[in-house]
């Protein structure tokens, strides 16, 4: 069954950055659906646990360029 994370993602400046998050999530093998507040700085992603793990979604947010917290 599904899995949801929320991270905190540093380093968005303008809605843009947000889009290419959520792009570069929804990307990937396993992700089901990924929605990124700019204002909260915060990406939450659903998505196959079987598939996908935790440290795959923050190793896609820092190679897009941006930072990653733990959950808070
Ligand atoms: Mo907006 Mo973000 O021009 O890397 S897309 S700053």
């Amino acid at each position: 069954e599904p899995a949801n994370s929320t991270l905190k993602v540093t380093g968005m400046t303008c809605a843009a950055c947000a889009l290419r998050i959520e792009d570069a999530l929804k990307k990937q093998p396993g992700v089901l659906s990924a929605t990124v507040n700019l204002p909260l700085e915060k990406a939450s992603v659903t998505y196959d646990p079987k598939v996908m793990t935790v440290s795959d979604l923050e190793e896609t947010i820092e190679d897009t360029g941006y930072g990653v917290l733990k959950d808070e």
